[in-house]
């Protein structure tokens, strides 16, 4: 039967299960990789399981999302994360090394092997026909042990890319046209493999704008086949040796397709709060900009800052705008300063950034009050800069460069003639900040400093549970709402007591007082409750605050599995009206949640207003069990193993 390249990579790797959609199956997991911030619960949780080393070809733990060093609490997270990657055999990307995923793109990725990793934008690696997902902490830290991982068989969408792009629009004005079309629930349950003539043109680091902001539409996965455009760019990364041709089949069938005309395409820009909320860069023409941020994993490749670098060369900023960049990798910032591009960039005013995730994450360079700030990242949810009133842009490094000379949003083709960069033949390799895993790791020290805290641990299921709504929210809330992650709170990322304050409170600031009074309960959530990271926070705090269900519309996959991971249960309201039917502080109650849980639909009474919801619980049997237990953790140690 012919195949898509997303069917050929699972069929490499299955373990067990049935390709057909909608099963959960699993998949051999080739490499992993972590970072910092939510690399310390990876690990404290890697040990609680117990193994001696991992089980991957290969795990890479980088360190690029805490880089702030502003109390111990940072550093001591980085000693802890490179002492347990030298005792359990894992590759360590030192501080200063680069975002993960540009690092891994340029010196680990393998076409044709599967990648999992703790951080939402791993299938960044997609760009090279890897199929990589992005998972909750303790799914990698399985992952690494076992060199598994569940997956639910995902629809595959054929992106069939036609023509050419005209001069000044970029990869990021692609991705963004498809967040237009389909908005930041429309990839859920499917993987985005891209086709076409129009892919050639499309150099690997230009792929990867794409397959890293796939992640915004939700889904499982984005990918590239492996082509000559590979091949070039595994050669100039001297890694020919790495390359694997990968194809899909002639009559590969898909499960969906989407067409592109490239040629059709002009710069856009994704407005304040949300990724998907797309429009022309000429249609808001004039918009007056404070702050220009380029870099992020999406936007800071070699060619992105040349390009911008080229276009700023002789020219000065407007006085009314800070230009900020964040180089992604210390391979770009090198290969800057050997063109000169560095000294142009310099010269034009740009304030230079270490080679880290930084400002995306809101680790420092928050804008002024109210202000407007553009970004070449790939997410704009309200609060995320650290200004809560802050109007975040997103847009390619074109438009970023232009609008920094004009100090308006400028639709680059004013520019006149395009700027043409070619990749390079040969990138600058310099692999002297990885510190390679250990082939033998007795005796290695792990060093925890005295900010790492416990992680906690899930109850299992009660006869019934019963307790107050302490919340109800709308649709699309993010994870930067359940867990907000800033300059301040990231070097708490270990210390789930203290982070625990803060739970959910750009929604509601007194969220943790009223959990912690009522000993906590059940949260209300719209449509596709907790998109954006995968960071496992966002389930480990509400579950350390005594939260014991969320009832939603619908959830984001990574969000989902963190949460059920942790023993809390996720319903889905049957009946959407019903969520008009309750209110916070409602009294609500399983009765008999075993059974029900079992088969699958649970009725939720609400003992304040007397009325009943059937609610669905779209999970598997195995995350069934695990919620019975409590837990993953709980139930991996019920079988004496982590496999059964
Ligand atoms: C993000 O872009 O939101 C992050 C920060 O990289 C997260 C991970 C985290 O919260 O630590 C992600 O994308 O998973
Ligand atoms: Fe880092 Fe931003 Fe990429 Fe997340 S999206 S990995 S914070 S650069």
């Amino acid at each position: 039967m012919p195949l898509t390249i997303t069917q050929k990579i699972i069929k490499s790797h299955l373990i067990k299960g049935k390709m057909v959609f909608g099963e959960e199956i699993i998949i051999s997991i080739d490499q992993t990789l972590t970072q910092d911030s939510t690399g310390t619960m990876v690990y404290l949780e890697f040990e609680a399981l117990g193994m001696d080393r991992v089980k991957t070809e290969r795990s890479v733990a980088y360190i690029d999302h805490n880089i702030l060093q502003t109390g111990p609490e940072n550093a001591d997270d980085h000693l802890y994360i490179q002492t347990i990657a030298k005792k359990y055999g894992i590759f360590f990307s030192k501080p200063g090394n680069g975002i993960c995923h540009q690092v891994h793109l340029e010196r680990f990725t393998i076409p044709g092997q599967t990648l999992l990793g703790s951080d939402s934008h791993t299938p960044t690696a997609g760009a090279v026909g890897m199929l990589a997902i992005g998972a909750g902490g303790m799914d990698v830290a399985i992952a690494m042990g076992t060199g598994e991982y569940y997956i639910t068989m995902p629809e595959v969408v054929k992106v069939n890319l036609k023509g050419k792009l005209p001069p000044w629009v970029s990869a990021k004005d692609i991705i963004l046209e498809i967040l237009k079309r389909l908005t930041v629930k429309g990839g859920v349950g499917k993987v985005f493999e891209y086709v076409g003539e129009g892919i050639k043109d499309l150099s690997v680091p230009q792929r990867a704008t794409i397959t890293n902001m796939g992640t915004e539409l939700g889904a499982l996965s984005s990918i590239f086949p492996s082509d000559e455009v590979t091949l070039e760019f595994l050669k100039a990364q001297q890694r020919e040796n790495d390359f694997l041709a990968i194809n899909a089949d002639y009559e590969a069938i898909y499960d969906e397709e989407i067409e592109i005309d490239l040629s059709q395409l002009e710069p856009l820009v994704a407005c304040p709060h949300s990724p998907d909320k797309v429009v022309t860069v000429s249609s808001l023409k004039g918009l007056k900009v404070d702050q220009i941020v380029i870099g992020s994993c999406t936007n800071s490749s070699y060619i992105d800052l040349m390009k911008v670098a080229k276009i700023l060369e002789g020219k000065t900023i407007a006085e009314n705008v800070s230009l900020v960049i964040a180089p992604g990798s210390r391979q770009v910032l090198s290969m800057l300063a050997k063109e000169g591009a560095l000294v142009s960039l310099i010269a034009a005013g740009a304030r230079i950034l270490e080679c880290a995730c930084g400002p995306c994450i809101g680790m420092g360079q928050s804008p002024s009050t109210n202000s407007v700030s553009l970004r070449t990242f790939n997410r704009n949810f309200e609060g995320r800069s650290g200004t809560p009133s802050a109007k975040v842009y997103l847009v390619s490094p074109e438009v970023a460069a232009a609008s920094a000379i004009t100090g308006y949003l400028t639709d680059p083709r004013e520019l006149g003639a395009p700027i043409i960069i070619e990749e390079p033949k040969m990138f600058l390799i310099n692999d002297n900040l990885i510190i390679p895993s250990l082939k033998n790791c007795s005796g290695v020290e792990v060093i925890k400093g005295p900010n790492i805290k416990p992680f906690p641990k899930g109850h299992p299921l009660g006869k019934e549970v019963q307790g107050k709504v302490l919340i109800k929210v709308g649709d699309n809330i993010t994870t930067d709402h359940i867990m907000p992650s800033n300059a301040k709170l990231l070097p708490y990322r270990s210390n789930i007591p203290y982070l625990s304050d803060y739970c959910l409170t750009p929604c509601d600031k007194d969220f943790p007082k009223k959990a912690r009074e009522n000993r906590g309960g059940f949260i209300i959530g719209g449509i596709n409750y907790g998109q954006g990271s995968s960071r496992e926070h966002a389930a480990l705090i509400p579950l350390y605050l005594g939260v014991k269900a969320v009832l939603a519309k619908s959830f984001a996959r990574i969000h989902q599995a963190n949460l059920i991971n942790n023993g809390i249960i996720t319903l889905i309201f049957e009946n959407p009206e019903d969520y008009d039917n309750v209110e916070e502080m409602d009294e609500l109650l399983i009765e008999n949640a075993f059974l029900q849980l079992k088969k699958g639909v649970v009725k939720v009474k609400n003992m304040t207003n007397g009325k009943e919801y059937k609610m669905i619980l779209k999970i598997t049997p195995r995350q069934k069990e695990i919620i019975v237990q409590g837990g993953i953790l709980n139930l991996v140690k019920s079988k004496g193993s982590i496999k059964k």
